[in-house]
């Protein structure tokens, strides 16, 4: 454990690193999630402008039944495996349901944050104490790799959340990929894309009038400076967002309000920033059916079902392995 956590360690300082010494700058979004950093992004999900949560939650509960005859819940024993479960809001619904109609399965929530999964574990247990509940710590493909020797339960994955926003394109053919190939010709995959609309909608999701995601950005500038003895001036950085309509791509930066220099403890470096240059913090890729339609057939799988809000905001696309 000891060694596993200092690897960490020196990931997230290498990264940091790295992505400060590149042109143009940018910072992983994966390492927005410290426990400050969890917290703001559950008070992004209840914001006015962030849509993405409740068209999601919408769907669960307005298509529970289809989802679960989609599923093939009630055929055979099978695994529900969560990727990065967060709170379990959403997929409790679906839990709750499947329990109802007596569907054989064990619920295995993946994440890398031990202290989620002990949260979710804990509001599972006491609302649905028949629910057989194994989670599992650590890497997405590692631990399916064992999970898949373990058992010859079918697998119904789940990837909610447009958590796959956070990839480019590119990366999310590699994420797909790497997937599809430790599943089965019967296991399915179930995955919440937020959808194109208009691009004033979605500015206004990553530019919310009370500043809490300018906040959630700037957090991360707050976590170097904890964890890697890092001095940025937090007043210096400004949040802006952008949404760009070809792409389908929302990015957010972090821009220098002057030219200044950022000395960091833990890689005894300094990195020098131009006035209004910009460091790149993260992607929400926005998705139109017919991207997921290739996204789908150039990773291995076809799209076997699209369930969606009433508006058309989001959609939780189920895809099975093409053998
Ligand atoms: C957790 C990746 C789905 O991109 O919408 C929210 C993170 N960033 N506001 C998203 C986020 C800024 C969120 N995801």
């Amino acid at each position: 454990m000891q060694s596993s956590s200092a690897t960490k360690q020196n990931t997230f300082a290498e990264d940091v690193r790295h992505g400060l010494s590149a042109t143009p700058k940018f910072l992983s979004s994966k390492y927005f999630y410290d426990d400050e950093g969890s917290r703001l992004f559950q008070e992004i999900m209840e914001l006015p402008e962030y849509y993405l949560t409740r068209a999601e939650s919408e769907i669960f509960q307005t298509r529970t039944k289809e989802i679960f005859e989609a599923f093939g819940a009630n055929e055979t024993k099978f695994d529900l495996i969560e990727l990065g479960a967060g709170d379990g809001t959403k997929t409790s619904v679906l839990v709750n349901y499947f329990l109802r109609q007596n569907a054989e399965f064990n619920y295995i929530p993946i994440d890398i944050s031990a202290e989620a999964l002990n949260v979710l574990t804990e509001k599972f247990e006491k609302q649905f104490p028949n629910l057989s509940i194994k989670t599992e710590q650590g890497d997405y493909f590692k631990t399916l790799k064992t999970l898949g020797a373990k058992t010859d339960n079918r697998k119904i994955i789940l990837f909610l959340g447009s958590n796959i926003g956070n990839f480019s394109q590119a990366q999310a053919v590699g994420f797909f990929t790497n997937l599809r190939d430790v599943m089965k010709e019967n296991d399915l995959l179930f995955i919440g894309f937020d959808l194109q609309k208009n691009p004033k909608t979605i500015l206004d999701a990553y530019d919310d009038a009370k500043g809490v995601t300018a906040k959630f950005n700037l957090n991360l500038l707050n976590r170097l400076n904890r964890e890697l003895g890092a001095n940025f001036n937090l007043d210096d950085f400004s949040h802006y967002a952008a949404y760009h309509p070809i792409e389908g791509a929302a990015r957010s930066f972090l821009m220098s309000r002057r030219e200044q220099t950022v000395f960091i403890e833990s890689l005894g470096e300094s990195f020098e920033f131009r006035a209004w240059e910009p460091i790149f913090m993260e992607i929400s890729q926005k998705y139109n059916l017919a991207m997921i339609c290739s996204l789908a057939e150039d990773c291995g799988f076809r799209v076997e079902a699209n369930f969606f809000d009433a508006r058309r905001y989001f959609v939780d696309s189920l895809w099975k392995v093409v053998p």
